[in-house]
């Protein structure tokens, strides 16, 4: 009796719930539930306007994952095909939330988190025909911004004044950092060149829609421009950032009015913009008319800026040590990476598939490190590995050579991360390994859905695709909390992010198709969170910057998983 008491004590507070995929399922996928709390065995799907079921099954033996909570039944629907919107019934614990049934079920879900950009624009108000409820005024024109002293060289002296407007806002903050804007437009235009024609399908009712240029390179320059004048024409070198010395409060954005910086050069900067602007480059030779020039401006850029870098090889960005030096201190996000050996290979990697020159290649070890990582701000090699698989029929013999290689560390990093579904509760790819469980745990699971798909697209085996999509099904829904993750698309979506706009609008909804950060027990904002088990450490609080905060360097991933997973499930 005690101990069954001390058990109950024990077991992860955890309501009973029905947790699937909010948005919905292909009519031929596979389509899986996860229930708690169960008594019996039973569930059917019915109608979600009522009526009989049309379909019943029987719910799988539990299974648990320390990380995922209390332990969890599997419902297996895959069998029901008709199109419809339906819930999923369990006695004794209740009615899932709405889905559908239907074929290109995630399209509006890749449109909504693409014009979630537009939203984010700098320097441009969100216009009322585009944005509707959430229409606003231009903020941040940033073209009077300040040299902080950090930042001084001999042709700009600390105080000086440079333009650099547009840009996306990074998050729920209103300032731009080249390294996270950095993996957010390499994985846009990715997205670009692995998937064209549905990028060309992809019309997100932006000022420039109707343009002979798809709206996601339409957006992708927005960004692309603002970065390109973050380069010192003196020198290639890059500001780490334009920022204002604190963070803003939670405001609109013409309501932050404190002066912006261009903080310090660092060698990370310097190699983002040479990755993105190689490989914009690139992109823009297919579309001449889209910005006539600019395909040349951004070659010689990223040259320049590659060049600085290897003659500044480890200048980190460091914001503690800097404000011990320079005044006004600057409180804003470091994005401080440590380690560019990857920065190195990814841009020799965009350089030498744009320019065609293995010295680029040759240069760094592009290849140094066999273990895939799944992207992340500060870990790009594999972005490096996406775009030399992409041209494998193009590449100078150095690196053709050893194409076999990365073919086959993506399809090793691919395997396991398909493994670690298998037996999990929720039958996800994500949180396998409760380390998935970091700031951005959601970017974690839709970059690991990206990486999954190049998997599949290199072998074309379909289980690849599945596990892409059960990622997708993750974000969307098929998780212990019981959130779909993308704002505006679910029946319980979040409410309160830490995203300045979204609380000062004076609009009850969020601005759509943000991607909220996720569980993260490493709870650094100190706000209450329910749970501290991994899967379960998340909270709808404005408070909540470590677990619901939006990002575009989540956003992207979750652009390029979601439109990847409805151009496969197309064919
Ligand atoms: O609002 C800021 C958010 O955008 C950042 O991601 C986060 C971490 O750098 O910081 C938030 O700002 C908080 C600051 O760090 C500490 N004081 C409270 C601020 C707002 O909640
Ligand atoms: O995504 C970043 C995460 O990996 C870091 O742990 C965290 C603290 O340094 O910062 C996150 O990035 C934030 C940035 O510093 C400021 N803008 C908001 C970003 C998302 O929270």
């Amino acid at each position: 009796m005690l101990a069954a008491i001390a058990l109950l004590l024990l077991a992860p507070q955890q309501t009973p719930g029905v947790h699937l995929n909010q948005v919905g399922f292909y009519p031929d996928g596979e389509k899986i539930a996860v229930v708690v709390g169960a008594q019996g065995d039973e569930f059917w799907v019915a109608p979600a306007n009522g009526g009989e079921p049309v379909f019943s099954g029987k719910l799988e033996p539990p299974r648990e994952h320390p990380a995922w909570g209390a332990p969890a039944r599997r419902a297996d629907f895959s069998a029901l095909r008709s199109p419809g919107q339906y819930r999923l019934e369990v006695p004794g614990v209740g009615a899932s939330p709405s889905f559908e049934i239907a074929p290109e079920v995630h399209a509006e879900v890749a449109r909504g988190a693409m014009k979630a950009f537009y939203y984010h624009r700098v320097s441009a108000p969100a216009l009322p025909e585009y944005a509707g409820r959430w229409a606003r005024p231009a903020g941040h024109p940033d073209d009077r911004v300040r040299v902080h002293p950090s930042a001084a060289s001999p042709g700009r002296p600390a105080g000086t004044v440079i333009s650099a407007p547009y840009g996306w806002y990074d998050a729920g903050d209103y300032n731009k950092y080249v390294v996270s804007s950095g993996i957010s437009t390499g994985t846009l235009l990715a997205l670009i060149e692995d998937y064209p024609e549905a990028v060309v399908g992809l019309e997100t009712d932006i000022p420039e829609s109707g343009d002979r240029v798809p709206d996601l390179l339409d957006e992708v320059l927005w960004n692309v421009r603002w970065m390109l004048s973050m380069q010192d024409p003196g020198d290639g070198g890059v500001y780490h950032k334009l920022t204002t010395a604190e963070f803003s409060g939670m405001v609109m954005p013409h309501e932050d009015t404190a002066p912006r910086f261009v903080v310090q050069k660092s060698t990370a900067a310097a190699l983002n913009l040479a990755a993105v602007a190689a490989q914009a480059s690139r992109v823009l030779r297919r579309y001449p008319e889209a910005a006539p020039g600019l395909a040349d401006s951004l070659l010689h850029a990223a040259v320049a800026a590659w060049q600085w870098a290897r003659e500044h090889p480890d200048v980190l960005y460091d914001q503690g040590g800097l404000n011990r030096r320079f005044d006004p201190d600057i409180e804003t996000g470091a994005y401080g990476d440590r380690n560019l050996a990857d920065e190195f290979a990814w841009a020799a990697a965009e350089l030498l598939v744009t320019t065609g020159q293995d010295s680029f290649y040759r240069a760094v070890p592009v290849l140094a490190d066999s273990a895939v990582t799944v992207p992340a701000w500060n870990s790009v090699r594999t972005l490096a590995y996406y775009t030399l698989v992409r041209f494998v029929d193009s590449l100078p013999p150095a690196a053709a050579d050893e194409l076999e290689q990365v073919r086959g560390r993506l399809i090793t990093a691919a395997d396991s991360l398909a493994a670690g579904a298998e037996d999990h509760p929720y039958r996800v790819p994500m949180g396998a390994n409760p380390r998935d469980f970091v700031w951005g745990s959601s970017g974690v699971a839709a970059n690991q859905g990206m990486l999954l798909l190049y998997a599949h697209r290199l072998t074309g085996e379909p289980r690849y695709l599945q596990r892409a999509l059960d990622n997708l099904d993750y974000l969307l829904g098929r998780n212990p909390t019981g959130y779909s993750f993308l704002t505006g698309f679910g029946d319980r979506t979040p409410m309160h992010p830490h995203h300045r706009p979204s609380q000062a609008d004076g609009v009850e909804d969020p601005v759509p198709g943000w991607l909220s950060g996720g569980p993260n027990p490493g709870r650094q904002d100190g706000c209450d969170y329910p749970s501290t088990v991994p899967a379960l450490a998340y909270v709808d609080d404005l408070c909540s910057y470590a677990s619901n905060e939006v990002a575009i360097n989540w956003n992207a991933p979750f652009v390029y998983l979601a439109l990847g997973v409805e151009a496969e499930m197309g064919d």
